[in-house]
């Protein structure tokens, strides 16, 4: 790593401690002081955006900073927006820097943290900065109270602690069974940094960077989340989840079991509560919105603002879809089509209090490093992906030519787990435990010794294996390797057809091969996979590394193409049963040089870009053109003349142990 990109690195972490206290860091307040964005205008792409920001400021308009942002509210996000077009529209790093720095105790804790997070991830010139684990820096986000509460005692007492987290409700309730998942800081933090990655209310033609497949991605990765979820539920003997439905009871309650850094409560939802209006928003609506929808799936047409009509029933469906039901930024009628999936966020979030007659704070929902912790996240998200559903299902089923790849053949597949005792096709996963570090949470900066307070968090873990695919081709050629999962049985304990389970496939890998005429051994170790990036490193341990490197020390190695955005590596396979649960793996090789989109991209390049799968590109095309889940996005009308040879399938049993096996 060369020294600029060392001292941004070393300057982002400084700006992000004790971010809720004002910043006493010496060279920052320096900039705070010599700085202001008015006085240097021509720095800035958009002077008239630094001129509303500071308007907001010297208005007084500005959310107040103890206050609870709210990314789903319209004022909130404006205010954040305008910050964003000042950091994101500083012409250079040092501008942009200070802008940052004369903003920071200017504004909301977390309104400043969304806005600065996403200008670093969409900067040139901050391109492989490290974010700290956002469960570090707002860890009241992320923590339950209980533990946020000691972690304060400990730091008042000074002792150090290590304090336990468990799961939030009891074993008298079912789900809490899955709430390993929905609560693992790092799906939070995964799922979060998507949503900066690919924010709702991004404008290419405001912000410059067109997204790719932005819509088809939402669609995808929160499918590939509830298909993950469904799949820990049948490791836990609960059926698949329920869509939600906007005038049926929410059968399951939640109590979050946690505060705001303000010190209000996240509010606990009661059993079997039913939607409510909101001020300016009706269950009404909700249905109309989405009756709308429907008619568009049905019918193949999405209608435009002109009264112009897009169809539907082709491979770009899904991204126009997917844009217009996340939400309306991106709409191509947003009056006419609403935002169905944002407002069912907010309707949940506010469902104990709709008519805002309490001052209730917004629930989990309204947060996307919180909501997956509410089961009824999961519902939501399964009432739209069943509309994806009835969109791909309008589709024709992918024709044999489509499907096959005459110059190969799969011989075999093995998976091979690498602890001492594995047995071919079977895998283990057990729990573990991770320190999340809250030194910089609850320290001060003033105080002098600070002590070690940790929370220690129970993770679903796996041990580390690979895939073994003895694949046979006719002549040389390229090929994509594509490998999902699925139960073998449903909840009743049938075999499901092709058709039905198709849907609840989970991706575990994507790469690219290189075959030689005759048999070819691939391996390819689960470390690789696609889909998931490894553990992030906490807030301690990245600056002591940059501080080390900054000596001279070369413990931080700059990787321009880092992501924050993936599924956390241990959550790649799902839990399993200690009696062991069966599942199908498929595997299909397709054709590399029709697949890919991005000519003249050789497989290692794309093989250096991280998470693809689930999180797609930063910058440019993706370049996989098939669709997300191809093949078995669409309808499998018989299974025999579907499965051609370049696909194979083979059982799998996923073995849940006490104990961490031995390596
Ligand atoms: Cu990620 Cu609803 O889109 O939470």
């Amino acid at each position: 790593a060369d020294a600029t990109f060392l001292k941004r690195q070393l300057q982002v972490l400084n700006l992000l401690r004790h971010l809720n206290q004002p910043l006493t860091d010496p060279e920052l307040t320096a900039f705070k002081d010599s700085f202001s964005p008015l006085n240097n205008l021509n720095k800035f792409k958009d002077p008239a955006a630094v001129r509303d920001f500071v308007e907001l400021v010297t208005t007084g308009k500005l959310l107040e900073r103890d206050a609870i942002f709210s990314l789903f509210n319209p004022r909130h996000r404006a205010q954040m927006v305008a910050l964003f077009k000042v950091l994101h529209g500083a012409v250079d790093y040092d501008t942009f820097f200070k802008s940052a720095v004369w903003s920071r105790d200017l504004t909301n804790p977390r309104q400043f943290l969304y806005a600065f997070s996403v200008a670093v991830l969409h900067r040139e010139d901050c391109r492989g900065v490290i974010l700290p684990p956002a469960y570090e820096v707002t860890p009241h986000m992320f923590l339950t109270t209980d533990v946020v509460r000691k972690a304060y005692q400990a730091k008042m007492t000074r002792t150090p602690m290590v304090i336990p987290m468990r799961f939030t409700g009891s074993v008298n309730n079912p789900e809490q069974r899955v709430a390993y998942f929905g609560e693992d800081v790092g799906m939070n933090s995964h799922h979060s940094h998507w949503h900066m990655d690919f924010p709702f209310w991004w404008r290419s033609e405001e912000f410059g960077e067109q997204k790719d497949r932005q819509g088809e991605l939402f669609f995808y990765m929160h499918h590939q989340m509830v298909a993950r979820f469904d799949a820990e539920r049948l490791s836990n003997n609960l059926p698949v989840v329920e869509p939600l439905e906007w005038d049926q009871k929410i059968v399951e309650g939640f109590a979050p079991g946690a505060t705001y850094e303000n010190g209000q409560e996240f509010p606990m939802r009661p059993d079997n509560m039913n939607f409510g209006d909101l001020p300016w928003l009706t269950i009404q609506d909700m249905k109309i919105v989405e009756g709308r929808i429907r008619d568009a799936i049905a019918s193949g047409f999405v209608k435009t603002t002109d009264a112009g009509l897009i169809s539907l029933n082709n491979t770009a469906g899904i991204d126009l879809l997917g844009g217009l039901v996340e939400s309306s930024a991106r709409s191509v009628n947003p009056m006419f089509y609403g935002q169905l999936h944002n407002d069912g966020h907010v309707m949940l979030s506010k469902v104990t209090d709709p008519q805002q007659r309490y001052g209730m704070p917004p629930g989990v929902m309204e947060h996307f490093e919180t909501a997956t912790r509410d089961p009824a996240f999961f519902r939501l998200h399964k009432h739209v992906d069943n509309l994806f559903k009835m969109h791909k299902d309008q589709l024709p089923p992918y024709a044999a030519s489509e499907l096959e790849f005459p110059e190969v053949t799969i011989e075999a597949v093995k998976v091979i787990g690498t602890c001492k005792a594995s047995t071919p096709n079977q895998l283990i996963t057990y729990f573990d435990e991770s320190h999340i570090d809250l030194k910089n949470a609850v320290h001060a900066e003033d105080q002098k010794q600070e002590v070690d307070i940790k929370a220690v968090v129970s993770r679903l873990n796996h041990e580390p294996f690979k895939y073994v695919i003895t694949i046979n081709a006719k002549k040389p050629v390229r090929g994509i390797v594509r490998v999902f999962l699925t139960p073998k049985f449903n909840w009743f304990g049938q075999q499901m057809p092709l058709d039905v389970s198709r849907w609840g496939f989970i991706e575990l890998d994507h790469f690219p091969v290189s075959l030689q005429h005759g048999d070819n051994v691939v391996t390819r170790s689960s470390a690789d996979s696609a889909v998931t990036i490894p553990e992030p490193r906490g807030f301690s341990q990245l600056m002591g590394d940059v501080q080390k490197s900054i000596r001279g020390e070369q413990v931080f190695t700059y990787d321009k193409y880092y992501r924050h955005c993936g599924f956390p590596h241990r959550l790649l396979l799902p839990k399993g049963k200690p009696e062991g649960m069966t599942y199908k793996l498929y595997v299909v090789v397709t054709d590399y040089d029709k697949d890919i989109v991005t000519a003249g991209m050789k497989p290692e390049e794309i093989e250096s870009l991280p998470s693809l799968g689930y999180c797609g590109v930063m910058d440019g095309k993706i370049p996989d053109g098939k669709p997300m889940g191809f093949p078995f996005d669409r309808r499998v009308v018989s299974e025999e003349q579907f499965l051609t040879p370049n696909m194979k399938v083979v059982d799998l049993t996923i073995k849940n142990v006490k104990q961490k096996p031995i390596e």
